[in-house]
């Protein structure tokens, strides 16, 4: 394990091929160490060195998607990866912006295929194959010319563990929401096979992966670029909400309501700017419902009226609402046809504000005289649920 330093986070690699993962540093480490690089000169030597790599190399792609990345020897046959660039059809290489460190990052991912399914949220697991290599410029000898060298240092194959995308380098998290997943169906022994899911290759500069510190145990020299090939089989919602750290270990709490159901603006991705180093000119929050600076994915009380959202999601004891669970889900949840002894549907899902008639009809609506809850308010599409309603607050009664 190693510590980034200035980092809220630090990322971890183990190399037995199973777990990209990261842990958080105690804000009173004084450890001294050379200064960082600036973010922005280093970006424009990682862009050139990447842009340099995608005109002087070509792909070949197999059926299963798996790519062979090569130097282009007969340019006639070879396109180059940066040929791809914009291409309205696949291989498909694409520049993402991604403001991070106070600078914005033009990151290059090269799509083989998008995929069918379900894209992750930055936050959301993920089950993936990958190959990983990292770029090097070799200074001229007497020898050689000054050139780019790629070298691998990890891959998996098979994958069997989620990969938490709120934990690993920033340039797998701002691009695999870019992706889908296929269809996976399982042979007689049990094996998967996955089919049209997502595949891309990413083209990472250092700023986006390990920067000053890779992983102890890998083989990264520090600030290289990264370049994964990668196949994405499938993902895993994540609930992210905690408690902080003690002794370096998380705290989970979650509130039960998934991540992706905290990004109220809708574009897949969830942020946390309250961490000044990646995010030195933080925008406002759009995922920020009380405007607290905590994200409704990290916060326990979305509203900000004293209730926790796990408070307001717990099903009153005394109604006949149906469902296995203490807590409401976000929407309705149909059972599940491979379980016929157990009935997991919930009728019922996180409610609105209540409309219908008032406890006492002869008074206003107030806290002491709310309207009575009907069923369109749990089932309503797009119903502003009570979590996040900050106009009524009905469980301060
Ligand atoms: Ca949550
Ligand atoms: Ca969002
Ligand atoms: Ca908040
Ligand atoms: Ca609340």
């Amino acid at each position: 394990m190693i510590i980034m330093n200035k980092f809220k986070y630090y990322f971890v690699l183990l190399l037995a091929g199973l777990a990209i993962v990261s842990c958080n540093k105690s804000d009173d480490d004084k450890t001294e160490v050379a200064p960082l690089r600036d973010y922005q000169e280093q970006f424009n030597t990682d862009n050139a060195d990447i842009e340099e790599y995608l005109k002087a190399n070509y792909i070949t792609v197999t059926e299963n998607m798996d790519v062979t990345i090569s130097a282009i020897t007969d340019p006639a046959t070879q396109p180059s990866i940066m040929s791809y660039l914009n291409s309205a059809t696949f291989p498909k290489l694409l520049l993402r912006n991604i403001d991070l460190h106070g600078i914005t990052y033009k990151m290059y991912y090269l799509v083989l295929r998008e995929g069918i399914g379900v894209s992750p949220m930055n936050t959301d697991g993920v089950l993936t194959a990958y190959r990983g290599e990292y770029l090097k410029r070799v200074e001229k000898t007497d020898t050689e010319p000054e050139h780019l060298t790629t070298t691998f240092f990890d891959q998996l194959v098979y994958p069997k563990n989620i990969l938490d995308l709120y934990s690993v380098i920033m340039g797998w998290s701002e691009i695999y929401p870019q992706f889908k997943t296929g269809t996976t169906t399982y042979n007689g022994d049990g094996t998967p096979n996955y089919k049209d899911f997502g595949a891309g290759v990413l083209f990472v500069p250092s700023g986006l992966g390990y920067y000053s510190a890779p992983p102890s145990s890998s083989t990264i020299p520090a600030y290289a670029p990264l370049i994964f090939s990668f196949k994405l089989y499938d993902i895993k919602r994540l609930d992210h909400e905690n408690n902080g750290y003690s002794n370096g270990v998380l705290l989970e709490n979650p509130d039960g309501v998934f991540d992706y159901q905290e990004d109220i603006n809708g574009d897949g991705y969830v942020r946390d700017y309250r961490n000044t180093t990646l995010y030195p000119n933080a925008p406002v929050n759009p995922d920020d419902t009380d405007g607290d600076g905590i994200p409704d994915f990290l916060d326990h009380d979305d509203d900000g009226d004293g209730y926790t959202t796990r408070f307001e999601l717990t099903k009153p004891t005394d109604a006949p609402f149906s469902g296995l669970s203490k807590y409401y889900p976000y929407d309705p949840v149909l059972d599940n046809p491979a379980t016929p002894n157990i009935d997991e549907s919930e009728l019922w899902g996180i409610p609105r504000r209540p409309t219908g008639e008032l406890t006492d009809p002869t008074k206003p609506e107030s806290i002491t005289n709310p309207r009575k809850f009907v069923p369109e308010d749990y089932t309503t599409q797009g119903r502003l649920r009570i979590h996040l309603d900050k106009t009524y607050p009905y469980q301060k009664n």
